[in-house]
């Protein structure tokens, strides 16, 4: 029997690259969509006649039960939040609503359509904040940064609480940060990559960031998204800490993606105060070990790699772009 899969945020970097994945996997997949006066299926644009998409929203809990009731998924990817940690404070009320509540009204719904369901939260290292210790692993108290952090916190739990209190196999995957050349402009890497090719192709002169300090265990979208599909597969559900191992500064990021292209970096960034944030978290590091022996996953993509695949990626961009310009 075919296996079918319904995946919220699809239309993300993580959605787009799960859905490829399963796909590949042999799956039929859903993917649940926001209404929007201007659609934004940009990611999701070559797999689009193989998804069958539907619309609801994570604000609206009759909108889940009505469409996992008609789609009566085996696996659910609750992968939609509001993600981008600075809005989380412009905005704590409304990520509450989607990245805390948003959780508890998908386990409701699979709680209320069918418990065999499989659900997977998109769980985050945002969670450990200000770190206890180092690195961090399953077993690591939590001390959240920022108003996202929080409502994540919220979301883990909830899903620990439905697994314990009703049965239902739900496992909360704990990722570290991932990239790719389909992450959102607005997130530091490629923000810098988008950058240096915008930079190198001579449409843009200065970059501006924030806290050049910041470490983060950076590791590649494509890799991460095996990692939840292989949690649904394990007899038992558990939570799962994903991630490389290594921590790198922002200013690695940029040494590396400036000296890429034969660019030196001093001549183009400056750092702005105003991009601090109210709450910094300085360093994030993963111990994966659990997930490497149980679910024998491991990245593959390194750091150098990423780096390179995304600065490569967003020259090719914008190339294509100044070409269309002309045109
Ligand atoms: P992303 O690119 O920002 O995608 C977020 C998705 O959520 C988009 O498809 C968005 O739809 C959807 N969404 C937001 N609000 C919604 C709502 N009210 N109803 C329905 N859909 C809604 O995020 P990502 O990087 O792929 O991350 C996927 C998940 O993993 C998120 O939960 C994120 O918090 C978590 N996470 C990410 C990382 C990381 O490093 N990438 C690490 C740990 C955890 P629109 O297209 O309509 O905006
Ligand atoms: O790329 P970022 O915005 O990612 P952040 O805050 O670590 O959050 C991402 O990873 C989490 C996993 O830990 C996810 F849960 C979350 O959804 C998201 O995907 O910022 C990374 C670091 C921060 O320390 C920030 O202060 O880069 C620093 N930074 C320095 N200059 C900047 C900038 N961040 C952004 N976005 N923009 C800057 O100009």
């Amino acid at each position: 029997m075919t296996r079918k899969a319904l995946i919220t945020g699809i239309t993300g970097q993580d959605g787009a690259f799960l859905a490829e994945f399963l796909l590949g996997k042999g799956y039929e997949v859903h993917g649940m969509v926001r209404r929007a006066s201007t659609e934004s299926f940009e990611r999701i644009a070559s797999l689009r006649d193989r998804l069958i998409l539907h619309q609801a929203d994570l604000l609206d809990q009759l909108s889940i039960i009505t469409l996992i009731s008609q789609v009566r998924p085996h696996e659910v990817y609750n992968l939609a939040a509001q993600s981008f940690v600075p809005t989380s404070w412009l905005q704590p009320l409304l990520t509450g609503e989607f990245t805390a509540l948003g959780v508890t009204r998908m386990l409701e719904a699979v709680r209320l359509v069918d418990r065999d369901i499989r659900f997977y939260q998109a769980s985050s290292s945002e969670m450990f904040g200000k770190v206890r210790q180092e690195p961090q692993n399953e077993q690591t108290s939590f001390w959240p940064r920022s108003p996202y952090g929080v409502a994540k916190v919220y979301g883990h739990w909830i899903t620990v609480n439905y697994r314990e209190s009703y049965n239902v196999f739900a496992c909360s995957g704990i990722l570290f940060n991932h990239e790719s050349p389909l992450r959102g402009k607005e997130f530091v890497t490629r923000k810098i990559t988008d950058a240096v090719a915008r930079i190198k192709l001579g449409v843009q002169d200065k970059l501006v960031l924030g806290n050049l300090e910041a470490m983060r265990d950076w590791g590649f979208a494509g890799d991460y998204v095996k990692a939840m599909w292989l949690m649904l597969q394990q007899d038992e559900p558990d939570d799962y800490v994903i991630a490389t191992g290594e921590k790198h500064s922002v200013r690695e990021w940029v040494e590396l993606a400036f000296g890429h292209v034969d660019l030196d970096w001093r001549e183009h960034v400056q750092s702005d105060p105003k991009l601090l944030r109210p709450a910094e978290i300085n360093t994030l590091r993963g111990d994966a070990t659990k997930a490497r022996t149980i679910l024998q996953w491991q990245p593959e993509v390194a750091f150098p790699e990423l780096v390179r695949m995304m600065v490569d990626a967003d020259l090719q961009r914008v190339r294509r772009e100044l070409a269309d310009r002309d045109r």
